[in-house]
């Protein structure tokens, strides 16, 4: 191998496959999946050979900028945008208190080292309200984790490759992946005659096409299928009765009210022919092993919260759960997700759940709903929010309501953006503050979501940060300490971390912080800047932001040891721990961080009976009120459009220029040949899409892979990037279609799933 091939990874999904990357000037030429990563095994997809388009283009910022009065930006010097950014925070928090203050994001899809440093500045400044992109997905299924296993935190995880049986309900792996090496994994499940797939979704998609069945329902109408089989399964004796006996609690409530569903009535409203219906339930219930993925088709629909309850249920109710080839939680080296405990807020001794001021949607798993911040804004309440900090988001773009947005981030007092790119966000800051790409920085992803052999990959730059750009780590160092927050050195935790580089088996750096962490109860909230200035800072090659990895380590070890010792690591405690640490901080190609045993899955339970619990009043509620609900019908929007859907040419708004895309330049809008041949459109023509909310022009693409009455646009697409010195809009932004308000009552998910809407052909 020549030597300019380097270890990193891709960073446009969760999985960050690790790749080997070959570069010349400054650019990414070549790229590979990395055999050697343990996780990974050198797979890839097409999106990673056009990380180039990432790396260098147009829109990539260089110095930190500044808003004019007249408008328009200049560049100014990081210490003059570091010292006013920190005054003019410190000056609204004196005015308004901390209850003004907001931070939307830190982190996307592959950088989240600068995660840990925006947490500790949040903590430092006493920023409460935390919006983050995965809560317009993911909070509905935390708050169902939270009550069944007893923290938000809770995360269940899929041993796809080992399952007899998997069910995909609203996710297209082929496409978004989400799972371990998805293409390999789903094509060994269709080759395989002793293996099954049955695929839920409204489209007939790439994975559904390998599936064994697939349950093309109409869209919104999950709830109703996964209770009508969950029904089924008690009605046909299919549950694991030994598995619910030992295992759960509140068993006997929940069957009533299933016994009480009326089957053939549900499947109806699904439009799934009836018998399929129990075919597929027999199929997964009565599999030796069998493994339940869902994701953004139930998350960002209609029940979405019940969908994530109802999901859970079938792999419980049939006993896939805590074993080989079903579903398992999984350790985290820094866990991704919280939980939401009442805590007092100000100086108010009194604990509450910490709720928005305008919309009082209560966070959780320690996250706020991007659908309710512009509403939160935009408003004339004297405790609105007035200051606004993104990092690594784009919610101009990504977020309900592409007007709403506009509208409220310029009414913001002051909008930071900490981001590699001009964004369609950034255009309304007041300061933008320039990061190295992700390829330009020690780096890292947390979605280490894998069991019972779980990993961790610590990316090396591959090259030096471009122009005046800084690592976020550093950049939120200087802001804090720009506010006065945390001291300017810690002379005796720097003197003791010198010493213990030397002699790392005398523990005594972790004996000083042990004693500094003792008499400083505040130093936990901002420890991982102690770590980066102090350990952190006699790492080699610039890694001090990955110092905060030696703490985590420790802690992952307190938790995971026995996993981690199996993994080939020796020593105990505090040795085993060290031992991690230069494991992952020499192994550039990603290493093995532990290995469970499938029955470690019960200590991961954090309820104090050890039990499941199965009995929530709210899921209990909307589970009886589905029978009186009637269907969706809207005269004037009569197609449901899928607002978001991932194909072969998107990645979130990652990537800038629209050449990265090989196929679909314009997003087109796939439509049923019926609803095609009714509306006189012909293939690529063009169509306006209307919603209550807002109106496009795409073009179409007739295809009998969806419903008839169903339409489906692609996520990502709509963001402005130069062509010949002019800023162009560049497929449909599909925000501008989509509603703050059109959203799960409980949580505050979109319903982007769900958007009715008409067509009119342009004349
Ligand atoms: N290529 C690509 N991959 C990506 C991304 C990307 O932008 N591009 N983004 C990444 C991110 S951030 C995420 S969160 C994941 C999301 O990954 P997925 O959730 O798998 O992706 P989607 O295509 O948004 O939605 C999945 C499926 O839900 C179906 N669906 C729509 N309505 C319904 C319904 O009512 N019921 C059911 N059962 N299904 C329905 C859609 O037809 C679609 O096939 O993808 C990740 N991977
Ligand atoms: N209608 C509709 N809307 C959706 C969805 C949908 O399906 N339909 N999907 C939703 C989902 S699931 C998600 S996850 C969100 C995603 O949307 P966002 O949360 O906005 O996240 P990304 O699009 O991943 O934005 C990443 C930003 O990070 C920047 N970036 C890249 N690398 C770095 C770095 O190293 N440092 C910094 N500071 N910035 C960096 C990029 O330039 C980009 O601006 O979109 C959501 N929006
Ligand atoms: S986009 Fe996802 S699956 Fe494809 S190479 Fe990148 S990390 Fe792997
Ligand atoms: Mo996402």
């Amino acid at each position: 191998m020549t030597s300019n091939w380097k270890a990193s990874a891709c960073i446009l999904c969760s999985r960050n496959c690790a790749l080997l990357i070959e570069t010349q000037q400054g650019h990414i030429t070549r790229v590979r999946g990395d055999k050697s990563n343990p996780i990974s095994e050198g797979y890839i997809c097409q999106k990673a050979n056009r990380l180039d388009y990432y790396q260098n283009h147009a829109d990539r910022l260089k110095q930190p900028l500044r808003r004019k009065a007249n408008g328009g930006f200049e560049a100014i010097s990081w210490d003059q945008a570091i010292s006013e950014i920190a005054g003019k925070l410190l000056e609204l928090r004196d005015n308004y208190s901390t209850s003004c203050l907001a931070y939307y994001g830190g982190g996307g899809q592959g950088n989240h080292m600068g995660g840990l440093y925006a947490s500790a500045f949040r903590s430092a400044l006493g920023i409460d309200y935390y919006y983050s992109a995965l809560a317009q997905e993911k909070t509905g299924d935390f708050w169902v984790n939270g009550k069944l296993f007893g923290r938000q935190y809770c995360h269940t995880t899929e041993d796809i490759e080992h399952a007899d049986c998997v069910i995909f309900i609203g996710t297209n792996p082929w496409q978004a992946h989400g799972i371990r090496n998805a293409r390999s994994s789903l094509r060994q499940i269709a080759k395989d005659p002793a293996r099954s797939m049955i695929v839920v979704d409204p489209r007939r998609t790439e994975t559904a096409r390998m599936a064994d069945i697939h349950l093309q329902l109409q869209p919104g109408t999950d709830a109703y299928l996964l209770a009508a089989m969950l029904a089924i399964m008690l009605r046909e004796g299919l549950e694991d009765k030994a598995f619910l006996k030992k295992r759960t609690q509140g068993f006997s409530a929940l069957r009533e009210i299933l016994l009480d569903i009326p089957v053939e009535n549900f499947i109806q409203r699904t439009g799934i022919e009836i018998d399929l219906v129990y075919q597929a339930t027999r199929l997964f219930a009565t599999a030796k092993k069998a493994s339940v993925r869902a994701d953004l088709g139930i998350q960002q629909s209609l029940n979405s919260t019940l969908n994530s309850y109802l999901e859970k249920l079938l792999f419980i109710i049939s006993g896939n759960f805590a074993k080989q080839g079903s579903n398992n939680f999984h350790s985290f080296l820094i866990p991704l997700i919280g939980d939401s405990r009442p805590r007092s807020m100000g100086k108010s001794k009194q604990k509450m759940p910490l709720k928005t001021v305008i919309s009082g949607i209560t966070e959780i798993a320690g996250l706020f709903p991007p659908n309710v911040l512009p509403a939160e804004i935009d408003n004339n309440h004297p405790q609105r929010i007035r200051a606004l900090l993104v990092d690594s988001a784009n919610p101009a773009v990504s977020g309900a309501d592409t007007d709403a947005y506009s509208r409220a981030l310029q009414k913001l007092e002051l909008l930071v953006v900490i981001d590699v790119s001009m964004t369609e966000t950034a255009k309304h800051a007041h300061y933008i503050l320039p990061a190295a790409s992700q390829f330009e920085k020690w780096e890292a992803t947390f979605f280490n979501l894998d069991f019972p052999k779980n990993g961790f990959h610590l990316r090396k730059p591959l090259f030096q940060p471009l122009a005046e750009s800084l690592p976020e780590p550093e950049i939120y160092q200087r802001l804090t300490l720009a506010m006065g927050l945390i001291p300017k050195s810690w002379p005796f935790l720097t003197a003791m971390a010198r010493l213990h580089h030397s002699w790392p088996k005398l523990g005594l750096y972790r004996i000083a912080l042990g004693l500094a962490l003792a008499t400083n109860s505040k130093l936990k909230d901002t420890i991982a800047f102690v770590l980066q200035a102090t350990y952190g800072r006699f790492l080699a090659e610039g890694a001090a932001a990955a110092g905060t990895l030696w703490g985590a380590c420790q802690l992952y070890v307190k938790k995971h040891g026995d996993a981690v010792a199996r993994t080939g690591l020796t020593g105990r405690g505090p040795a085993l721990a060290q031992a991690l640490f230069n494991r992952i901080l020499n192994g550039h190609n990603g290493v093995l961080l532990s290995e469970h045993k499938y029955e470690d899955t019960w200590s991961f339970i954090q309820h104090k009976d050890g039990l499941i619990h199965l009995d929530i009043a709210e899921m209990f509620e909307a589970l009886k009120s589905l029978k009186n609900t009637p269907p969706e019908s809207n005269k004037d929007y009569p197609f449901i459009l899928i607002a978001g859907e991932r194909r072969a040419y998107n990645a979130n708004t990652i990537y800038r220029n629209p050449d990265w895309r090989k196929s679909d330049i314009d997003g087109a809008l796939r439509i049923h040949p019926e609803d095609a041949e009714h509306l006189e459109l012909k293939q690529d023509a063009l169509v306006i899409c209307e919603s209550k909310w807002g109106d496009l022009q795409v073009r179409v693409n007739i295809c009998d892979s969806i419903l008839p009455g169903v339409v489906s646009l692609p996520h990502g697409y709509g963001l402005e990037y130069p062509v010949n010195g002019h800023r162009t809009e560049h497929g449909p932004l599909i925000n501008r279609l989509t509603a703050a308000l059109h959203c799960d009552p409980l949580t505050a998910t979109p319903y982007h799933k769900f958007v009715p809407v008409r067509l009119k052909p342009v004349t």
